[in-house]
């Protein structure tokens, strides 16, 4: 198994619902550390351009309205397995579909307001973390 960083949003909906130490007590429960966080409002230019693979797709106005509506937790997971331990932990993009007992089916009310993102692979995850974060900036132990 290999130690891997991911990109961790906490978004706009569980952060209003006060949920972000819930949520983080779950990732590090699950032997993830946090290694970079910070709390952010993100604008159109950053929230769009995070998105920028969705940018043709139907939802992705709301996306971006949804993700400047309010501030969002950024953080860097470190650990084994960590984007795919981390995709695990969030559940599945529809909190309806999600396993019970992920973050998503359990914060989340609805595909466009779903509590989290997680990058889905090695190279999301290092494009993601760079968008966010500076070699500074994060706290390898
Ligand atoms: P992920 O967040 O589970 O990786 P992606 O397919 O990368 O899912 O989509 C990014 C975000 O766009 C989702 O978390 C969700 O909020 C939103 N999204 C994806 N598909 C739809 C859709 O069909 N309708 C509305 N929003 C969607």
């Amino acid at each position: 198994m290999a130690v891997e960083k991911t990109l961790s949003i906490i978004k706009p909906d569980a952060v209003a619902k006060n949920a972000i130490g819930e949520i983080n007590a779950r990732f590090e429960k699950a032997g993830l550390q946090i290694v970079g966080m910070k709390m952010i409002k993100l604008d159109d230019e950053k929230a769009g351009g995070f998105y920028a693979e969705h940018k043709e797709r139907p939802f992705y106005p709301a996306l971006v309205e949804f993700m400047t509506s309010g501030p969002v937790v950024v953080q860097v997971l470190k650990g084994e397995n960590a984007i795919a331990a981390n995709r695990e932990l969030m559940g599945a993009t529809n909190p309806k579909e999600a396993a019970a007992g992920t973050i998503r089916a359990d914060f989340a009310e609805s595909i466009d307001a779903n509590a989290v993102h997680g990058s889905d692979s090695p190279a999301s995850a290092e494009r993601e973390v760079a968008y966010f974060f500076s070699e500074e900036e994060l706290c390898e132990r």
